[in-house]
């Protein structure tokens, strides 16, 4: 009776969100284990992201009060939620699964926060910059285990430099949701985890992201207006190592252009500030799409092949394309960028090369053209499920070595 009189008071008072909608904020409070197995259960929305044992703030609509009064859990109520939407973007975890389907930006960014909201102790995040038009740059790290931070090696991962390559975003989150899991699945984790920071920078260029997705599906450069009729710096020709040679342009209106002077570009400088101060980077892969290539420095120069690291890099290239291909049967090649595609200055992954003498990787992902950029949301867990085999390959070989 008393839980009835309540519902009905917050009736009155709730907030409308933009569909109709009344919504509020409820106390439920789990004081058994079975009772907050009832609460797990449920369809309601627990505010934090985990339902634990004592009090629960939950966003409850109208419609569900039956349902939140059927569970038989003390409640109160305390509060309109003012904008639902606002909550929602902050605490919902994404309906959407980046498994099945592509997500927006902000969609994305939720995932990874529910991802943090469940593993606070090891993910932490870092915002490194902000995009031209002003979104936040994100990078997250995994660190397992006590070793302090600057005495771990590093691997970075990276996405979505190019905006229409769609493929690669669920590809860095795969591989943060699957290292996360082998983490917790024993108390340890990964012993090799202890010794390693895992970084995942989920999207390099989110202004050309959401225009890729709000107006042109093939979008690759940045927004930033560069003339009257010209928009774009190509980011992956914007870094300094070779910066303004071959397989660049200098007209902007080019897909290629490479800007006007080295880290022109808010989202590049940022990005490489960030790197700069990454502890004993040792490995980096650049996620893009597409070609089935795994490709290593230079991609400036053809001339000054095999680099020092040569055969470091090609037995690396060689057991990412093996474990690929016995994930899913899919054929890549590896080989030096500019003799096994082309000519391309001014990349990022020369740059973490030459700066920070990390074994460094652009992985162009599936397909070899049927597709191209246009990768269908049924290929995703293929797409993931190889790369991650060969993520993995790179973590054995910085695990090895010193
Ligand atoms: O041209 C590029 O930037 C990459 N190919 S894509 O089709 N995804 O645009 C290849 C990049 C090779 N990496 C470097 N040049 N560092
Ligand atoms: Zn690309």
């Amino acid at each position: 009776m008393v839980r009835r009189a309540f519902a009905l008071l917050a009736l009155a008072v709730s907030a409308v969100s933009a569909w109709g909608e009344f919504w509020s904020v409820y106390q439920v409070e789990a004081r058994t284990e079975k009772e907050l197995a009832r609460l797990i259960e449920s369809d309601l929305n627990v505010m934090d992201c985990h339902p634990h044992l004592g009090k629960n703030q939950v966003a409850v609509t109208q419609d569900e009060i039956g349902e939140l009064s059927a569970l038989g859990l003390y409640f109160e109520y305390l509060r309109p939620l003012e904008d639902p939407m606002d909550w929602a973007s902050r605490y919902l975890v994404p309906q959407a699964d980046y498994k099945d389907s592509f997500l927006r930006y902000d969609v994305m960014i939720a995932q990874y926060e529910a991802w943090r909201a469940q593993y606070p102790r090891v993910l932490t995040r870092q915002q490194f910059g902000s995009s031209h038009q002003g979104r936040p740059l994100w990078a997250y790290r995994l660190s397992v285990g006590r070793k302090p931070v600057a005495q771990r090696k590093s691997i970075v991962v990276s996405a979505l430099t190019h905006a229409r390559e769609w493929g690669t975003g669920p590809i860095v989150m795969h591989i943060l949701d699957r290292t996360l899991q082998e983490a917790s699945r024993t108390r340890r984790g990964l012993p090799v985890l202890d010794d390693l920071n895992l970084y995942i920078v989920p999207c390099v260029n989110p202004d050309g992201y959401e225009y890729s997705w709000t107006n042109t599906r093939l979008w690759r450069k940045n927004r930033r207006q560069i003339t009257s009729t010209n928009w774009g710096v190509d980011l992956n020709r914007n870094f300094p190592t070779g910066w303004g040679g071959s397989g660049s342009s200098g007209n902007s209106g080019s897909e290629t252009y490479r800007g006007p002077s080295a880290l022109s570009e808010a989202e590049s400088a940022a990005y490489n500030g960030f790197m700069q101060t990454v502890p004993n980077l040792r490995g980096v892969i650049d996620y893009h799409t597409y070609s089935q290539l795994v490709l290593f420095p230079w991609g400036y120069t053809a001339n000054q092949i095999p680099t020092s690291d040569y055969n470091r890099h090609r037995t690396l290239g060689l057991q990412i394309v093996g474990a690929i291909q016995g994930a899913t049967g899919a054929n890549f090649i590896t080989g030096p960028i500019s003799t096994t595609l082309y000519l391309a200055s001014g990349g990022s992954i020369d740059h973490w090369y030459q700066t920070r003498q990390a074994l460094s990787f652009t992985i162009e992902a599936r397909d070899t053209g049927s597709y191209g950029f246009l990768m269908p949301e049924s290929e995703i867990l293929p797409n993931i499920t190889e790369n991650y085999a060969g993520f993995q390959q790179l973590l054995k070989t910085v695990a090895a070595n010193p």
